[in-house]
């Protein structure tokens, strides 16, 4: 019997080994496309382009956020109008015959493209199938396509591959893999008002008969640089890895976002938010106003200068930029998209050169006032608000300096600066002396070109009278072992990344701060708070404590900011800014957001 086991068993390894392990194990070639070397192979470009275009088009710009009659709209994703099927529960025998009205007869690709070169941006990502299901390109696998299914009878994604490789513009496909609602069988966020029972969908069904080939069709007829993911709810690692299969069949190049699931994306994806610190590859996708489809009445454009800063901002990080458009069903779009990317165009055209190319801020927190980008010998300083009394003070870097000038002044006139000891530089800005021209409301952008690569002095915060200060739990010295800062998936909907395990009173956290002249300061700290409430926290400074009893604000991801006091820094000092538990009653201290220091100014 016990050999009758044995032998049973070897059999069972040997035809595990032989049939059952390559199956779910992904194929070695394309698991090596995975490796950390030929991933930044695949990013290169894409890091060097820091900015590109989102676009959402697809049957839902016919309904364009109203269905009869009502404007359909709702907390979080009910207000978008790329989910109208869902958020007003249409059934797909209603929602199906919108294909019949769908005729964009406007849209002109090259135009699109055209706007994308004028805004300066390099890159498009355009839904070739939302949640909706229905397939913006000339699908084969599925009938429910707008060239099958609609009046229009063009291939509007060829139309835009043609356009792009014309422009040198690259283009990408966002496809929606897990959920969609015109299938029985898809799960995640799925239809549960024409198939109520959850139970008996079999997202394999879906995965193998849509999902699968339509991506393999993707990648056959198109070619495209990117395949941007959806949400990644309800995939098993082997469905995610049958994805990645697929891609790379066609294309160890094709870039991946994370929402393919499982670890297996090249960079994340943070959505509607800018992170307060990044350690991996990330590109920010935003809306112009509050929906990424069409909507006729979401008017809530933002500013061309709110985009420059957020631009800026997410460039200093590394990061890249996708902004969304979202063409009407005539296929044009949004005229306020139009101008607003123009603004942003205008600016880049005298600025392009801090955001292209450009590696992340090498001098730590500079305020919440100024950004850097560094390129070769240089800083790129960007400046939000003009500081007090023309006095910019940024932390000082090792090299010496051989020029600073304003980027957009044609003669490059050198403008005065001193070094502070060893933790300051200090530059007059007199702002009646400059050219105007090279001066914007949204971020001027001074050169600071040193002898060699730039290095900060000191990894220090610089804390000056002449801006505010934010600490972020990031970049805190963590004092113990239990607590540690989590850095989670970057893409949801909010920033989890975040402070855990904050139970013990003994551990704390500090910032080595330090200072070049006597500041007085008044700190507020932004924080979340349920189980904590009535907790008490202190901080402190130069022998200076402010108590702190932890508030409830509703829940631990929703923040509010409360103040503290003041406190006064001596100049020249290094010191160590502390966040100490006095006691805590239950659960974590507090989600901490962030620490400011906002000068007083006597
Ligand atoms: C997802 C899409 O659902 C959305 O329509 C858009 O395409 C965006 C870029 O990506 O965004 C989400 C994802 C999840 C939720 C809401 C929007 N959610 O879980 O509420």
């Amino acid at each position: 019997m016990k050999y009758d086991l044995q032998f049973r068993f070897i059999v069972f390894v040997f035809l595990f080994s032989l049939f059952i392990k390559p199956i779910l194990a992904l194929d070695e070639q394309v698991a090596a496309t995975l490796s950390e070397e030929n991933r930044k192979e695949r990013l290169d470009w894409w890091q060097d382009a820091r900015f590109g275009m989102f676009i959402h088009w697809g049957l839902y710009a016919v309904p364009a956020g109203r269905w009869k009659g009502e404007h359909v709209t709702g907390e979080g994703a009910r207000r978008l109008g790329e989910w109208i099927m869902w958020t007003a529960k249409i059934p797909v025998a209603e929602y199906e015959p919108l294909a019949k009205q769908f005729n964009p007869s406007l849209y002109d690709a090259e135009q699109w493209v055209k706007l994308a070169k004028q805004a300066s941006m390099k890159y498009i990502v355009i839904t070739a199938k939302h949640c909706e299901g229905f397939a913006m390109y000339d699908s084969d696998v599925s009938g429910y396509n707008i060239v099958d299914a609609t009046p229009f009878d063009r291939d509007p994604l060829a139309e835009l591959k043609k356009a792009c490789d014309k422009y040198g513009l690259k283009l990408g496909f966002y496809y929606s893999h897990v959920w969609d609602w015109h299938e029985p069988n898809a799960r995640g966020s799925d239809n549960t008002w024409d198939w109520p029972d959850r139970n008996a969908k079999d997202p394999n069904i879906y995965f193998e008969k849509k999902a699968y080939p339509q991506v393999a069709e993707l990648l056959q007829k198109y070619d495209p640089d990117i395949i941007w993911f959806d949400v990644p709810t309800d995939i098993r690692r082997e469905q995610s890895e049958r994805f990645l299969s697929i891609i790379r069949k066609y294309d160890p190049a094709c870039i991946i976002n994370d929402r393919i699931g499982n670890g297996l994306g090249d960079y994340e994806s943070p959505e509607q938010y800018i992170p307060s610190v990044a350690n991996k590859d990330f590109e920010v996708c935003m809306t112009l106003n509050d929906t990424w489809g069409y909507k006729i009445d979401d008017v809530n454009w933002k500013s061309p200068d709110t985009v420059i800063r957020n631009l800026v901002d997410i460039a200093s990080k590394a990061g890249n930029y996708l902004v969304n458009v979202g063409p009407t069903a005539e296929g044009l779009i949004p005229p306020a998209s139009v101008r607003i990317l123009q603004e942003v165009g205008k600016w880049m055209n005298q600025y392009g050169e801090s955001i292209y190319e450009t590696h992340a801020n090498p001098l730590g927190n500079l305020g919440e006032h100024v950004r850097c980008t560094a390129k070769d010998d240089k800083l790129f300083i960007h400046i939000f608000d003009w500081p007090e009394r023309d006095e910019l003070v940024l932390p000082a870097i090792q090299n010496k300096i051989k020029k600073v000038y304003l980027l957009a002044d044609q003669r490059k006139k050198p403008l005065s600066y001193k070094r502070i000891g060893k933790s300051g530089i200090f530059i007059r800005l007199d702002s009646a002396t400059l050219p105007a021209a090279a001066l914007h409301p949204a971020d001027t952008v001074l050169v600071i070109q040193c002898e060699g690569t730039p290095q900060a002095a000191s990894q220090t915060t610089l804390v000056d009278k002449t801006y505010t200060i934010t600490l972020h739990p990031a970049q805190a010295t963590i004092h113990g072992q239990k607590l540690r800062y989590n850095v989670g998936t970057l893409h949801g909907l909010s920033d989890r990344n975040r402070l855990v395990n904050w139970t013990d009173p003994n551990e704390y956290i500090g910032w080595p701060i330090q200072t070049i002249r006597k500041c007085h300061f008044k700190i507020e700290m932004n924080y979340a708070a349920a189980k904590s409430v009535n907790s008490e926290c202190v901080i402190e400074i130069d022998n200076q404590k402010l108590h702190a009893t932890v508030m409830n604000t509703g829940s631990e991801n929703r923040f509010q900011t409360f103040s503290l006091g003041t406190v006064t820094l001596q100049g020249g000092e290094s010191s160590e800014l502390l966040l100490k538990p006095i006691n805590i009653k239950k659960g974590s201290l507090l989600n901490l957001r962030s620490i400011k220091l906002i000068p007083i100014i006597p």
